[in-house]
């Protein structure tokens, strides 16, 4: 399907009444997922791939989930030696491009945690079209998976 007839298509399915147009983002799935557990009074860092196989870049702009009072954009970066993180707006994924969420780069931060170490928890990843993208993510403690 070309770009036109794809944009007519959207158009298409906008219009009908009640159907709203969500979904999961065309192209884009994720690997990997998973939670560094640490107490529960300490947010948890969520590491995942991204993987974006559409011809335009894919931007993830938030992320939730019921295991999480919020689950935020978070971005490590080293400050003269010192390890920091800060809150981003906007994460980018290339077209025809993976981007993994990592320690030390980007990652999602779970902050009041209610989960358990051995078990999985849902979590949604927004992106500026509007897309969500659903996933489970595997719970490890402080050492992380083997
Ligand atoms: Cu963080």
């Amino acid at each position: 399907m070309n770009k036109a007839r794809l944009a007519l298509w959207l158009g298409t399915l906008a219009a009908l009444p009640g159907l709203a147009l969500a979904g999961a983002p065309p192209g884009v799935t994720a690997q990997h997922a998973w939670v560094r557990y640490l107490l529960p009074n300490l947010p948890a860092g969520a590491y995942l791939t991204l993987t974006n196989n559409s011809d335009t870049p894919a931007i993830l702009t938030g992320a939730s989930s019921p295991a999480c009072s919020m689950l935020m954009l978070h971005q490590s970066m080293d400050e003269s030696g010192t390890s920091m993180m800060m809150g981003v707006s906007a994460i980018p994924v290339p077209a025809h491009g993976t981007l993994a969420l990592s320690q030390g780069g980007y990652h999602l931060m779970c902050m009041d945690p209610k989960m358990r170490v051995g078990g999985q928890i849902p979590l949604a990843l927004e992106f500026q079209d509007g897309t969500t993208l659903p996933l489970n993510a595997q719970v490890y403690g402080p050492s992380g998976p083997p």
